[in-house]
């Protein structure tokens, strides 16, 4: 029964094929934008373990994370020239294909006893690895044991791929979604913390790109026709044909790669409408996952790695520098009963010492923990009282990038967020950073914190909080800066 293959076991691995050479595309690209891997929680300049970088880069004190992005070819990485947005697209909307995959698959394996394929019965089966191992060292082919298709070290490497692999690549990949990691922090602090997580999804990446290697080697080397015509007819019986479909069939995954490739670098917008329809009803579902952060103090980062460049105008320097606690205002308007303007002293009155220490999740890879005071945005609601009608928080910033920031064009910086999210416990209008005023580079005097989305969404110099019934009349209509221009989503729970 073991000796040949089921159809639907056939149909499986062209799927497979599929789902991992699209998971590792835009696996690459998302690695690409911030090409190191670290051992800590956070991210210091020149910490990194591993770098996977060509570029020069001078070497500042503070070096935009902007600049760390690498722009790999398409051929390695979907969809290539660093788009970060699209590759977090493609690789969420095959991730929801991979996940259900894999549970039909393993259903599947366990309900008509093909895992028996895999999983080795008895001890003996070790010294049969052995001598199989042996024999491939001295350039042989081992034999088949009776019934089975595959010598024992390829059953080995299999049980690995289907039973292992798959699941701690689920895990090591949504326990980086900052709606997942932070609310059930001590799981992630188990798994030892967000880039020890990235590191682990990169080994996984490591681990699947040497299977494939050493599978398609062992494929060629035992008999390209003969081997695929098991996965085209069940049986190595028809080597030619099956060669000939099997390379279609390859030639045919190849085509929906370029095609892939292309749809994001000329049309991004139907990539992400098809990202919307398969991966919005999960992402929406996590954001009832509120983030349940209380990280102890000894965690804090000892510099909060910063990502943008300040406003650069005569009246920010000058409230900066005249000591804002009197100068700055924050107002708080639009849709609301009670408008409001609170100086940064107000705010401080409001917070009553009210701090979260949190891990803090770029899109990009880098991550520091910070403990951020201010007053909860749902309090600052409370007293604004919402209008009727009301469904969304804006946030407008001091800062526009085409003026303030060399990597990025485009105008205010901006960020929005449903009621349903601003109104969580940890979404803060912070005022301080571990004790301090926050620092220039982190937002200085105020910034948005949203804990269950990635960094971009928690908006840095805001000057104002908007109360509105619609966000898609602001700046280009997608809810933010980096959704009008960076192919973001704007629920970034992900
Ligand atoms: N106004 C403004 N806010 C911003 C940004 C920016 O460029 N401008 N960068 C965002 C990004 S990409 C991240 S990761 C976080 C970084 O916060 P930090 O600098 O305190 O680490 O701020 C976000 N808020
Ligand atoms: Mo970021």
């Amino acid at each position: 029964m073991l000796a040949e293959f089921p159809w639907w076991l056939r149909v499986e691995h062209v799927l497979n094929i599929i789902f991992v050479t699209f998971l590792i595309r835009s696996g690459i690209e998302i690695l690409a934008t911030f090409p190191k891997l670290y051992r800590e929680e956070d991210t210091p300049v020149g910490g990194a373990w591993a770098k996977f970088s060509v570029k020069d880069r001078p070497r500042h004190k503070y070096t935009p994370i902007a600049s760390d992005y690498e722009n790999y070819s398409p051929i390695v990485s979907l969809p290539g020239s660093g788009l970060l947005g699209q590759a977090r697209y493609w690789h969420f909307i095959t991730v929801i294909g991979y996940v259900l995959f894999t549970v039909v698959y393993w259903v599947l394996l366990f309900g008509t006893g093909q895992w028996r394929r895999y999983i080795p019965s008895d001890w003996s089966f070790f010294t049969t690895l052995y001598n199989d191992a042996l024999s491939y060292l001295a350039f042989q082919i081992p034999a088949h044991p009776e019934g089975l298709p595959f010598n024992s070290l390829q059953q080995l490497s299999y049980a690995f791929v289907v039973f292992i692999l798959p699941p701690f690549m689920i895990i090591t990949g949504f326990f980086q979604s900052p709606a997942i990691a932070n609310h059930w922090p001590k799981i992630t602090k188990a798994l030892g913390s967000r880039q020890v997580i990235r590191t682990l999804h990169w080994w996984g990446l490591a681990a699947y790109v040497i299977f494939i290697i050493a599978h398609v080697a062992m494929v060629v080397l035992h008999g390209y026709g003969a081997e695929v015509s098991k996965m085209v007819f069940g049986h190595d019986g028809n080597p030619v044909s099956g060669g000939v479909i099997f390379t279609i069939i390859l030639l045919f995954i190849v085509l929906l790669h370029i095609i892939a490739t292309r749809a994001s670098l000329n049309r991004p917008s139907s990539v992400e409408k098809l990202h919307n329809v398969v991966v919005r009803p999960l992402t929406r579902s996590l954001l009832k996952l509120e983030s349940r952060q209380n990280l102890s103090d000894d965690r804090i980062s000892e510099d909060h790695r910063a990502s943008g460049t300040p406003p650069n105008t005569e009246p920010y320097l000058a409230m900066i520098a005249n000591d804002y606690e009197d100068d700055f205002v924050l107002e708080v308007g639009g849709l609301v009963e009670r408008p409001m303007a609170l100086s940064w002293k107000d705010l401080k009155q409001l917070s009553e010492e009210y701090n979260q220490t949190v891990l803090h999740h770029c899109v990009q890879g880098f991550s520091s923990v910070g403990k951020w005071g201010g007053v909860p945005l749902r309090e600052l609601l409370e007293l604004a009282r919402p209008l009727p009608g009301a469904t969304d928080v804006a946030v407008l910033c001091f800062q526009n990038m085409s003026r303030d920031d060399d990597h990025y064009t485009g105008g205010f910086y901006y960020e929005t967020a449903s009621m349903e999210e601003a109104t969580q416990p940890q979404s803060l209008i912070a005022i301080t950073l571990n004790d301090e005023h926050i620092p220039i580079k982190n937002g200085a005097p105020c910034r948005l914190r949203l804990e269950t989305s990635t960094g971009f969404r928690s908006a840095k110099w805001i000057e104002r909080v908007e109360v509105v019934n619609r966000y898609d009349i602001i700046g280009d209509g997608e809810g933010g800066f980096f959704e009008d221009t960076g192919d973001y989503d704007r629920l970034q729970t992900l």
